[in-house]
């Protein structure tokens, strides 16, 4: 109940909830941004093909694909969703997939703001000539006992070949289970994938009991350039079976298998080699501290941070200085993705956080 109290005194930021033990992970939310290519032959697929209609259909199996790692993975590794660490300003999570037929797909992702907290992330592989960027934020709000969360930001997955953009607008989420402390995420509401080759998705969610009596539903809609008629409608569970239909033949064939597929586990520098910014290193006391619920030294060893963080902050001030971005800058976005923005018919973010390569690859870091 004082979990719930609290939950319903948040107001908005995440970050201030304080979480029962046995609802806490040891993962800062900063690692989260590895959710977007745990399959890394369907992050690459879309550039091998030459159709575009198939390209854009390759881009919407890979976005199903990602949501079961991004939305249910702790459910099934920790046994129900769990509260992220929060990350400090400047805290970065370094990896890379590396896998035979896919070469290297290297992530970069830093959190970029604090109040209000904010993500950044790149997602990239030179093989295959496909980078996705993005950044998120949450902005939530309690009612009885659910737990609401509007994602802000958006994804663009930029593939060189074909000199093609696909704006991608963020799902948003709701909490359930709170009551019982077994907490789950459901989807809800719709999301948009649009291609500068004028292609798009739209993709709406469900829980139980609306499309059908199973969890995690979804039903998308794929249209070809200014058409509202939808030439494929694609409907099942995103963290299981789907299936894609064609609008003239009816036909129904499998679309995608979420049970089949095999995650590929992300490559994290030991943490000894880690840089004390890096995630992995800078909450290592803290995360063997939640397996055991050793709550004392949980709650010493992030005080230590948020102390670090309130002195830093502090002799910024003093200074008259900002924080630096390691690999990430805020710009105002003039460029194409703010006219796929536009034909997605989303309004395009004022500024919008772009990845600084240049920066990244000059820097110790991009050593994976
Ligand atoms: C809402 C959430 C933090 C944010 C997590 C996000 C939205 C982060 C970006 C990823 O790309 C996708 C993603 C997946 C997660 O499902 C989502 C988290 C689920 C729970 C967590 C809350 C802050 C936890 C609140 C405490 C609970 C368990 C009661």
């Amino acid at each position: 109940m004082t979990f719930l109290r609290s939950l319903a005194s948040s107001k908005g930021d995440l970050s201030s909830i304080t979480a029962p033990p046995f609802i806490l992970s040891g993962t800062s939310l900063v690692e989260y941004s590895k959710f977007w290519a745990e399959l890394p032959d369907l992050f690459v697929a879309p550039t091998m093909i030459l159709d575009k209609e198939e390209r854009a259909l390759a881009v919407l199996k890979w976005f199903i694909a990602t949501l079961k790692g991004q939305y249910t993975s702790r459910n099934e590794t920790l046994g129900s969703e769990k509260k992220p660490l929060n990350p400090f300003l400047g805290e970065v999570f370094l990896g890379k997939w590396e896998t035979e037929t896919e070469g290297p797909t290297i992530l970069v992702s830093e959190q970029v703001s604090h109040h209000p907290p904010v993500t950044a992330y790149a997602i990239y592989n030179d093989m295959y000539g496909i980078e996705l960027q993005g950044y998120n934020g949450q902005k939530a709000s309690f009612a009885t006992t659910t737990l609401n969360v509007r994602q802000v930001g958006h994804a663009v997955l930029y593939i060189k070949k074909f000199d093609e953009y696909y704006y991608i607008t963020l799902p948003t989420l709701h909490i359930e289970g709170l009551f019982y402390g077994a907490p789950y995420v459901e989807l809800e509401q719709k999301t948009l994938i649009q291609s500068s080759n004028g292609y798009r998705a739209t993709i709406e969610y469900s829980g139980k009991g609306y499309f059908s009596g199973k969890k995690n539903t979804f039903k998308a809609k794929f249209y070809e350039p200014e058409d509202s008629n939808p030439l494929y409608t694609i409907s099942g569970q995103w963290s299981g079976k789907s299936t894609i239909m064609n609008e003239q033949t009816k036909n129904e064939p499998l679309f995608y298998d979420a049970t089949e597929h095999k995650v590929v586990p992300l490559i994290v520098k030991p943490i000894d080699q880690q840089a004390d910014y890096e995630s992995r290193r800078a909450w290592e006391k803290v995360a063997a501290a939640v397996p055991i619920m050793d709550y004392d030294t949980i709650h010493i060893e992030k005080s230590k941070i948020e102390n670090e963080q309130r002195e830093l902050r502090k002799k910024e001030k003093e200074l008259g200085i900002k924080w630096q971005r390691r690999y990430f800058e805020l710009i105002e976005d003039e460029g194409p993705l703010k006219e796929v923005a536009e034909l997605a018919g989303v309004e395009p973010d004022e500024k919008v956080w772009r990845f600084n390569r240049e920066a990244f690859e000059l820097s110790p870091d991009s050593k994976l």
